[in-house]
């Protein structure tokens, strides 16, 4: 997948960074957006060289989620198409971040509402500049939570908080969104790409294997007992401890070298 009108793909030094980019409509998602986007998760996720994501946006939003201007006539069209987008485009989207075997980082540069915020919710690190805010926005046009946001939400800052947000869509700015857990960190605007790249390209020159793993064991976690969890952490330690990069951090460590990790 090349670069679309509306998404941007770039891979430089192993990392990929995919721009939503239709600034005019705040990224708004239409279905051109939303299948270009998930050809480029997928294909940063199929892609070797690939070994870490920076998703971010264009202009003064992130992404604010459906398409309203779009929605509205494939609603007055019925048949279905206007809420079949769930299963076609959103779950496979916010599944292609979850579940890639690599970090992906979400640079939120302006307001996430909605899908928006499911997407950044999904990624593994959230990077926010200080103007941005979030708005889990549904509840206000009559819809329940979707892009993982019921999953997402309540694991990252509580079940009663999550309800709050849901039931009553308000915008969080970004030192409340690192209160409750949702960035990890906030950045003043002019340095989020900076910043949000920096991170991104720290976790492109990293232990991929064992990145991959953590994310696993995170999300194992998430739905079993300790004494699963437990298993399950060791069946992928066996496989951190399986890679390349496992056995040269060790002989640096020894040696009192810096480790240089090849991803493999
Ligand atoms: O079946 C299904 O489709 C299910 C899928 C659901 C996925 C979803 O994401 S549902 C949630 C959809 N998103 C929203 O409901 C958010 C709606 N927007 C807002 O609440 C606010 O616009 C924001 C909080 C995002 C931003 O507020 P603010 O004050 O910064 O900007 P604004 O003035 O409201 O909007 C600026 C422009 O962006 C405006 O256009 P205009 O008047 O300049 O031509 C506005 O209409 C447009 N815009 C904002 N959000 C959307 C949008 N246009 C289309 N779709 C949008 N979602």
């Amino acid at each position: 997948m090349a670069d679309t009108d509306t998404v941007r793909y770039d891979v430089t030094d192993q990392l990929a960074t995919i721009t939503l980019d239709r600034p005019g409509a705040m990224n708004a998602l239409d279905i051109a957006t939303k299948e270009a986007l998930r050809a480029a998760l997928h294909r940063a996720a199929e892609d070797p060289e690939v070994r870490a994501v920076l998703l971010t946006g264009s202009g003064r939003a992130f992404c604010v989620g459906q398409d309203l201007k779009e929605h509205i006539g494939e609603l007055s069209q019925g048949g279905g198409s206007a809420l079949n987008t769930v299963a076609v485009h959103y779950n496979p989207i916010v599944n292609a971040i979850a579940e890639m075997r690599k970090p992906v980082v979400a640079g939120v540069n302006g307001v996430a509402a909605g899908a928006g915020m499911g997407f950044a919710l999904a990624a593994d690190y959230r990077v926010v500049a200080e103007s941005a805010t979030f708005t889990t926005a549904f509840a206000g046009i009559a819809l329940t939570a979707d892009s993982g946001l019921s999953w997402t939400l309540p694991r990252l800052i509580g079940a009663g908080r999550a309800a709050d947000l849901l039931l009553f869509p308000r915008k969080i700015d970004a030192r409340e969104a690192e209160r409750l857990g949702i960035a990890q960190q906030v950045v003043a605007d002019e340095e989020l790409a900076a910043v949000s790249t920096e991170v991104a390209r720290r976790l492109a020159a990293g232990p991929t294997v064992a990145y991959a793993a953590i994310k696993e064991s995170l999300a194992h976690a998430a739905g079993h007992t300790l004494a699963e969890s437990l298993e399950r952490e060791g069946e992928l330690q066996v496989r951190a401890g399986d890679s390349e990069d496992h056995h040269a951090a060790v002989a640096a460590f020894v040696a009192k070298e810096k480790p240089v990790f090849r991803g493999r």
